[in-house]
């Protein structure tokens, strides 16, 4: 277990570089070019700078995340290759500063989607809320107004030259389904995959957040069956995924230890969090200690210690604690107090396994 760190960039994070240092066995900083618009290539002078402020801390680079994919890739449209090509570009900038893996994710037009940034919970601490009945029946652009409001700092995935242009795509999702989302994912994957492989980097997809159907959008990457069918489209080494236990967790019929006995082996990176889902649906993210929650946080730290896990793992949103203002779910305490139960818990199992020989 490869402990890592997501981090926004200089003048982007509350966080700061020398704070993430003092939390124990972080290793490497999860990082991307923020400021990017999405579609452009990386240019390597831009990634040099930000790779060598970053290990100029101590700390490895091996994971970005993330590239971000064009919707005119997820769309599949007229345009789809000329964006393919700079992603391409993109990858093979990348491996030349060492980065091994790249975490995307395929999902329209909207990342990983919340009603509420900042819901108080019972013992004072807030955290990230998500109401299903409220997202059945609200207006997307009434979403992304809650979420720009919610803070200064752009979310990811939420770029505000996307947002401006909300009306459009959601027009031109109407000719896309489920299906036609697969073939989009597949001609995509097909492209970038050999180019991955041939310069040593996993491509690693994330699970919609939350795993299934938003604002009539199709989403796709959603439980155990999705991944059987990403291995069929390719069995390259370069097709991994982001096993996050948080986004597919968060629909109870996706066993998340079962999901990390499984398919740890083409997970190169793993978001490892808890969240609270209730009966209707909602769900609100909780400390990663297992009993806070209604993911097996243990359980699947088990799994990953039984199989020698050696993928780079981040802790994910944290509540927000202590009175700390930073970004929804990216704060430092509650992340940092993540990662010390998973390396507790990772030594825990390490010295059962001692007693078992
Ligand atoms: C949520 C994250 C996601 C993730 C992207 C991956 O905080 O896990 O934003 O980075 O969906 O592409």
């Amino acid at each position: 277990m490869n402990i890592t760190f997501r981090w926004y960039g200089r003048g982007n994070d509350t966080v700061t570089l020398e704070q993430v240092k003092q939390i124990p066995g972080t290793k490497g900083i999860v990082w991307a070019l923020h400021q990017k618009p999405v579609g452009e290539v990386w240019e390597r002078e831009e990634i040099k700078s930000e790779v060598e402020y970053i290990e100029s801390f101590g700390f490895h680079v091996d994971v970005v995340e993330s590239v971000n994919v064009h919707e005119a890739i997820k769309l599949g449209n007229s345009e789809r290759d000329q964006y393919i090509e700079n992603y391409k570009e993109t990858i093979r900038n990348l491996s030349e500063f060492g980065v091994k893996v790249i975490c995307y994710n395929f999902m329209p037009i909207f990342d990983w989607t919340r009603t509420e940034m900042f819901h108080p919970l019972e013992d004072g601490f807030t955290a990230l809320f998500f109401e299903k009945s409220k997202v059945e029946n609200l207006d997307p652009q009434e979403l992304v107004k809650t979420v720009s409001e919610a803070s200064e700092l752009t979310l990811p995935g939420w770029e505000p030259e996307k947002m401006a242009r909300i009306s459009e795509l959601f027009e031109a999702y109407k000719e896309v389904d489920e299906a036609k989302l697969w073939d989009n994912l597949a001609y995509f994957l097909n492209e970038i995959l050999p180019v991955a492989e041939s310069v040593g980097i996993k491509m690693a997809i994330h699970p919609d957040d939350p795993p299934y159907s938003i604002f009539g959008l199709p989403r796709i990457i959603t439980g155990e069956a999705s991944y059987e069918k990403l291995i069929e489209i390719s069995d390259s080494p370069a097709n991994g995924f982001t096993m996050c236990t948080g986004s597919m967790g968060a629909n109870p019929e996706n066993d998340m230890v079962q999901v990390a006995r499984k398919y740890a082996s083409r997970s190169p990176f793993s978001h490892i969090r808890n969240v609270k889902v209730y009966e209707n649906g909602d769900f609100v993210e909780t400390s990663h200690f297992t009993s806070d929650g209604s993911i097996d946080i243990k359980g699947v730290v088990q799994e990953l210690n039984k199989q020698n896990y050696d993928g780079y793992v981040r802790p994910d949103h944290g509540r927000h604690i202590w009175g700390e203002v930073c970004r929804p779910g990216y704060g430092l305490y509650d992340r940092a107090l993540g990662i010390m139960y998973l390396n507790g818990l990772w030594d825990a199992f390490e010295m059962k396994k001692g007693d078992i020989e």
